[in-house]
């Protein structure tokens, strides 16, 4: 049984994403790195091993909006490339639904730090891709990846300008396809969910952002996680690390172990950071690894075997 014949179309119902008869459902998952860099482990044999060797029940496709690691985003890039990011992301759905995983597509701000420097192409992105995912009730759209700071004034994007960013974009979304749950990034790099669980936002089928990297985010992270439970926000760990939140650094077992735990006893969905071979920590491959599927053991990094360890449990 694939996991959507498992749990079918989801839906959020107070602070869970539920499936048809109400219970809560937790997805576990790996996301890609960067799209415009490693398109190729969106490919059919590498997310079947994923699904029935790693236990993976969703594959997040992260999708650069602005310039980063030398290739221009969606955003920022033109039209040609526009189409081809579009058209790897309409694979990897097409992909994940053929083997009954879910599939979230994620408009993945990172250094262009404030959402709303990029309205206009989310609009763009969201109104093309949607109607071709309308038949798709495995996809779950994640609007902002990580709403941050300009690094060079150090001023930080609020909670009321995503806000507004989100209220442009989710009704556009819903007008088109109003069944889909709509995920929502979070203050200071997607750790703000006790300012969003104060001021949520108005729509229904919403979820808030929380992301974590072990050994750079501890308790004071895992209290707002509590906080934000505590008034019923419905939260989505839709990215997170091992190590350092520079994606490198070395691997915190202890504090890992702390939120895996936490996450399980709550049941909320959790989706490890990176699938590539790239030189860092956070790459669940080896760097020499060459291969886009077809994994052995000895292919993964240290992340790598952590990431099978954790979608075990
Ligand atoms: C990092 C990658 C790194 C890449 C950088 C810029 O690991 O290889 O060069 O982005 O593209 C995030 C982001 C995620 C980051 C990751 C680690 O969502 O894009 O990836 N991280 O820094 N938030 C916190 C940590």
């Amino acid at each position: 049984m694939t996991p959507f014949e498992k749990y079918g179309k989801l839906h959020v119902e107070g602070r869970n994403l539920v499936n048809e008869e109400g219970k809560t459902v937790q997805l576990k998952g790996i996301s890609t790195h960067n799209l415009n860099v490693y398109p190729e482990y969106i490919n059919e044999e590498a997310f079947t091993q994923f699904r029935d060797e790693y236990k993976v029940t969703i594959m997040r496709l992260a999708m650069y909006t602005g310039f980063a690691d030398d290739f221009y985003g969606y955003a920022d890039s033109d039209d040609k490339h526009r189409e081809e990011l579009e058209n790897i992301v309409l694979k990897g759905a097409e992909i994940c639904r053929k083997l009954g995983l879910y599939c979230m597509i994620d408009w993945h701000v990172l250094l262009d730090y404030d959402p709303n420097m990029h309205t206009d192409m989310s609009i763009r992105f969201f109104k093309n891709i949607c109607p071709k995912l309308k038949d798709y009730d495995n996809v779950i759209y994640e609007i902002c990846n990580e709403p941050n700071m300009n690094l060079e004034t150090k001023e930080a994007v609020t909670w009321d300008q995503i806000k507004k960013y989100a209220r442009d974009v989710i009704p556009v979304i819903k007008e088109i396809d109003d069944t889909k749950v709509i995920i929502v990034g979070t203050t200071i790099w997607s750790q703000g969910v006790d300012e969003a669980a104060d001021a949520p936002l108005e729509y229904d089928n919403i979820m808030y952002t929380l992301h974590f990297y072990a050994d750079t985010h501890r308790d004071k992270l895992r209290d707002k996680l509590v906080y934000a439970r505590s008034k019923d926000l419905p939260v989505f760990v839709t990215e997170f690390g091992v190590g350092h939140a520079n994606g490198d650094g070395v691997i915190n077992d202890e504090e890992s172990k702390k939120w895996i735990d936490l996450l399980n006893k709550e049941k909320i969905g959790h989706i490890i950071w990176n699938l590539s071979n790239k030189a860092e920590t956070s790459a669940i491959l080896v760097p020499g690894c060459k291969k886009a599927n077809g994994f052995t053991d000895e292919d993964l990094s240290e992340c790598g075997k952590r990431m099978k360890a954790i979608m075990a449990i």
